[in-house]
């Protein structure tokens, strides 16, 4: 095995050797604009043209950027907890993190992709999946915040996902690992036809934007890398990455990457979908939570679910073929017409480019190359587009502007390539700094990208800026594609390892900052709308502190009567009218955490005084010329 890890090592190295590593101004000659202030500088006042939305990778959260400045806006907390915004911490958002395993307060997020209708990015949500305990969130670009998380069962590694349909029908995700499906206690070893893979398809409500998993499709026992939809001519499809097509319990190159070549799956949703109807699919219990966040009562619910509609796609004809793609493919891109269907063989020395067209051809006249799966198995030529020549070394992922180009990552020898959709000649080169995953175009993953800037997300980062230590900052480039050839016009830093991003143009959405909670629609349970409301009640242990703020006073502000151990309530309501000013509410000794509470809501948190005292609290946001008046006292006395 380890000849295949070697080779990704050394040629790494090389890659980063010929990319200049160690001498950053000497690598930029030759990528870097001319101009590259004038084309990123977004004057004080003025706004950015796009907003982008990074992942966090391993942080857990999504950040906003404006584009072409790259400043950063906002981190969303999506899947971990957030002391700034008290995600995960107050009371009302604790059910977003529950989980069938418990309450899972981190992961790993990939893959944002913006809502679509009719095949262009729309700006209502954003869906970014969790890989790790596998599950997908959908971000409402309301307020930019998490509105629900939906658990993925029978699937373990959530890598492809979360891709969305041309009209947002649906989210869906894959599964990296196999694993056996119903869970139970197995040798590992007898992995081979018993482990299996679930492809989930999760429909999105057009109105609310709730998420249902309606069905999985059972697949044989590979790995499912990553995901695309069909879009246009191919619209009811999606398409899925696989490698270890070998079905080895153990990855060592001994047993997986011996297949020449692997496959992309292609599936016929709209195909499934007639089969469920047509009721076809088996109830199979699964244990999963699906957790909401609701913006009247400003509190999440976390439900557990206990079933799951299941197809299995080796007893459904029609529902699933094999499209053999050579050496262990990662990136699956669908081209904006839905025609090309991008495979990056990971150890490949040539692009692979498949045709929906021909592909429909081939299974009407059912040329299939066996069916060694279970599977309807698609002759290699029968369905090949072409083949972009010697490249680059280690494709990953591929992006288009709309114009007809196609934009490769190759992550070992440090670059971004250009090519052209139908002839497949290579048009122009630009290396990035260094060894690029993902890239993208606003747009990238719909029919109509806007093929004006292109974004590569590095992995190895080296000496971009000053060193904070070896965990230096990951970094995203951004290039001016507007001409023949790339410009390199900025690098940022970004938050944990930003895998993938999705764009848009700020136009869309940004008319959406104005007064979103409204006081008197705020239907909380322990919601005080007025100071005259404000009280301190006790229930057994429990003490609710029903109050208020405004500026620059919490009423009430001197509370007495609390013992060591109570366990004391603060449910805190904004009363502000303008929409823009946020208290904070901090407390000695709570180990919870402060709260942030924007006008017109209302939030909690819990303390548990283990001292006797008189304990301050204090306004953490500065909200007045009085806000370090914003303060009270509570007086907790012997149990
Ligand atoms: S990715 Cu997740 S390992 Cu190529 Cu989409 Cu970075
Ligand atoms: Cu309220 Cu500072």
């Amino acid at each position: 095995m380890k000849t295949k890890f070697k080779l990704l090592l050394t040629c790494s190295v090389a890659g980063l050797l010929l990319a200049g590593c160690g001498d950053s101004k000497k690598s930029n000659k030759g990528a870097l604009s001319t101009n590259a202030a004038e084309k990123v500088y977004v004057a004080p006042g003025e706004y950015d043209e796009y907003y982008g939305f990074f992942s966090g990778g391993f942080s857990g959260q999504l950040s906003v950027y404006g584009l072409p400045s790259g400043r950063l806006f906002k981190v969303i907390p999506v899947f971990s907890q957030d002391p700034e915004k008290a995600y995960g911490y107050s009371e009302e958002t604790k059910p977003m993190l529950m989980t069938s395993h418990g309450f899972i307060p981190w992961d790993d997020s990939h893959h944002p992709d913006i809502s679509q209708t009719k095949g262009e990015v729309d700006g209502r949500w954003i869906f970014i999946n969790g890989n790790n305990t596998p599950r997908i969130a959908r971000i409402d670009l309301e307020d930019f915040s998490t509105a629900e998380i939906l658990e993925i069962p029978n699937s373990a590694g959530n890598h492809s996902s979360s891709y969305v349909t041309e009209n947002t029908e649906y989210v869906v995700a894959g599964t990296r690992f196999s694993v056996p499906i119903p869970q139970r206690d197995m040798s590992i070893k007898d992995y081979k036809g018993n482990f299996k893979g679930a492809l989930s398809f999760i429909s999105v409500d057009q109105e609310s934007g709730e998420m249902d998993l309606s069905f999985q499709i059972l697949m044989p026992g590979f790995n499912y890398d990553l995901s695309h939809p069909g879009r246009g001519k191919s619209h009811g499809w999606f398409f899925f990455t696989t490698y270890n097509t070998e079905e080895a319990h153990s990855l060592l190159e001994v047993n997986a990457s011996q297949n020449d070549k692997d496959f992309i799956a292609a599936v016929n949703w709209k195909k499934a979908e007639e089969y469920i109807k047509a009721g076809k699919g088996k109830k199979m219990p699964a244990k999963y939570a699906h957790n909401k966040f609701d913006n009247s009562t400003h509190m999440a619910t976390h439900t557990m679910k206990d079933e799951v509609l299941v197809l299995d796609a080796t007893e459904l004809p029609g529902l699933v073929y094999l499209l053999p793609t050579p050496k262990s493919p990662h990136g699956c891109d669908v081209d904006p017409s839905g025609e090309y269907i991008v495979g990056n063989g990971k150890l490949s020395a040539n692009l692979t480019v498949h045709s929906f067209t021909k592909m429909l051809d081939a299974i009407e006249n059912k040329k299939f190359d066996g069916d060694a799966y279970g599977l309807p198995i698609l002759k290699f030529d029968d369905v090949l587009a072409g083949v972009v020549e010697q490249p680059g070394l280690g494709p990953l992922h591929t992006e288009f502007d709309g114009k007809g180009n196609a934009y490769t990552t190759f992550f070992i020898s440090s670059e971004v390539v250009k090519w052209k959709l139908g002839t497949w000649e290579i048009v122009d080169r630009k290396p990035t700094y260094y060894s690029v995953g993902h890239l993208m175009i606003p747009g990238g993953n719909s029919a109509k990208p806007d093929g004006k800037y292109m974004v590569a997300m590095n992995k190895i980062t080296k000496d971009r800026y000053l060193p904070v230590g070896p965990d230096l900052n990951h970094s995203a480039q951004l290039y001016d594609i507007t001409g023949d050839k790339m410009e390199l016009i900025l690098d940022f830093p970004t938050i944990g390892e930003p895998h993938y991003a999705a764009a848009i143009k700020a136009d869309k959405i940004m008319h959406k900052s104005r007064q979103i909670y409204k006081l008197d629609e705020n239907k909380h349970p322990y919601v005080t709308k007025n100071p005259s409301e404000a009280k301190v009640v006790r229930k057994g242990n429990e003490v609710h502190i029903n109050m208020t703020m405004i500026r620059s006073h919490f009423t009430p502000d001197n509370i007495e009567g609390v013992k060591v151990g109570d366990k004391v309530f603060f449910h805190v309501t904004n009363l502000e009218q303008d929409f823009d000013v946020p208290h904070g509410l901090a407390m000695l000794g709570a180990n919870t955490t402060e709260l942030l509470v924007t006008p017109g809501k209302t939030e909690t948190f819990v303390w548990e005084p283990k001292q006797v005292g008189v304990w301050p609290f204090y306004c953490t946001d500065f909200c007045s010329a009085l806000h370090q008046e914003m303060q009270g006292y509570i007086r907790v006395s012997p149990a």
